[in-house]
């Protein structure tokens, strides 16, 4: 690797932070079944604590994003919860209302047909405005599960009606420095027609809702055959592209470690994100988030293994000559256009993330480093011994 090339990945090192899950250090796996461990976090305490071990050796991931429902007592104090992520050394991140596992919502959230639900759902979010403002979080991170079974089952157009109506209430309560993200997914649990499908319908219901309200792509959630980068490009190029939730995925929504079966498609989507920054000749703002499960792989090992793939990935990505490829694309040379992106892909980034974690004071492999550390085995003691006397089945949490 050139001085010039590593000059420019370490760059994009500098600015490249990514959002860890607090979801993904618990007991988490697929509606089948999960298989329990020992150190998986118990409460959000643990959480923010595995979370602040993961940014201690990578030293990327600043915040954590959080569930509403499954991280925050009734009654509880959000800027105690504060307090507690900057005790472990980082910050809270997005908030994740939850707006999926009441049985009030049976029959959908926003896209409920009975106003007095759809009125629950924009209060449970305005109470994680409140949140987010209690914690100093930037972002309102909207999934919605919302969605029909069965052909005649709901009016599709009076839903998307309700969509629109009550995202405006909602962005209506959003403060000038907060974004809303909206997510898509085109099916499950919805098997017929969900509401929020895909990247237009998510783009429009944003659009109409207001200025704050950007989309968020999650990149298990979209058809296998679908052209993800194209989709970023295009939002980019709107402005609309509001944030990531990172995994990856063989058949639907596998969730599985970002990069673990198709790392190119992750760098195609970085690779767009650098030229749109180097067209405008500004890097977007875009929040990186990662969205995984970790049913089988220790949790912790699986966070780290994501967010290194995803700066190996981003660094790669920042390789790519545009100048190279701009002249390319203006002679059609398809042959040479391809070219420079495989030789971004194909170049070993491993001098500089080594130099960009030596200049930060890191372990020089970050999965090593947490592996010698011994967190795993004294969490898993700790964790073990407090669910025994508290009495706590394992479990909770995600389906
Ligand atoms: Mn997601």
């Amino acid at each position: 690797m050139t001085p010039k090339l590593r000059t420019r990945a370490i760059e994009a090192l500098n600015d490249f932070v990514i959002e860890t899950p607090s979801w993904g250090f618990a007991d988490t796996g697929t509606r089948f079944g999960k298989f329990f461990q020992d150190a998986a976090a118990i409460d959000l305490g643990d959480k923010l604590s595995d979370a602040g071990h993961v940014h201690a050796l990578t030293g990327c991931c600043p915040t954590v994003a959080v569930h509403v429902l499954w991280d925050f007592k009734a009654g509880e104090d959000p800027k105690a919860v504060a307090k507690l992520a900057r005790k472990h050394g980082v910050k809270i991140g997005s908030i994740n209302p939850n707006l999926f596992q009441d049985q009030d919502y049976k029959w959908g959230s926003f896209g409920h047909n009975d106003p007095a639900v759809r009125q629950r759902a924009l209060d449970h979010c305005l109470d994680s405005v409140a949140i987010m403002q209690a914690t100093g979080s930037e972002y309102l991170s909207l999934w919605f599960a919302d969605g029909t079974n069965y052909p005649g089952q709901g009016s599709i157009r009076a839903r998307k009606g309700y969509f629109e109506e009550t995202l405006k209430a909602l962005h209506q309560k959003i403060g000038p420095k907060q974004t809303m993200l909206v997510e898509y997914k085109p099916f499950e649990p919805a098997f017929y027609a969900t509401d929020v499908a895909d990247w237009g319908m998510a783009y429009l219901l944003s659009k109409k809702a207001g200025p704050r309200a950007k989309v968020l792509v999650d990149t298990g959630h979209h058809y296998a055959a679908q052209n993800i980068e194209q989709i970023v490009a295009w939002l980019l190029d709107e402005d609309m592209l509001g944030g990531f939730h990172f995994n990856d995925r063989r058949y639907a929504d596998d969730d599985l470690t970002l990069g673990s079966i198709d790392p190119y498609q992750v760098f195609r989507i970085f690779h767009e994100i650098h030229f749109f920054a180097a067209d405008r000749g500004k890097a977007p703002k875009i929040a990186y988030m990662i969205d995984q499960s970790h049913n089988e792989k220790p949790k912790i090992e699986a966070t780290i293994q994501t967010v290194v793939m995803a700066q190996e990935l981003f660094a790669k990505a920042a390789l790519v000559d545009h100048d190279a490829l701009r002249r390319a694309q203006a002679k059609n040379n398809v042959v040479d256009a391809e070219l420079e992106l495989k030789k971004a892909f194909f170049t070993d980034v491993s001098p500089a993330l080594a130099a960009w974690r030596k200049a930060n004071q890191l372990a020089a492999d970050p999965l090593a480093e947490h592996r010698r550390s011994g967190y795993q085995k004294t969490a898993a003691a700790d964790r073990r011994a407090r669910r025994k006397a508290l009495g706590l089945t394992q479990g909770g949490g995600y389906a």
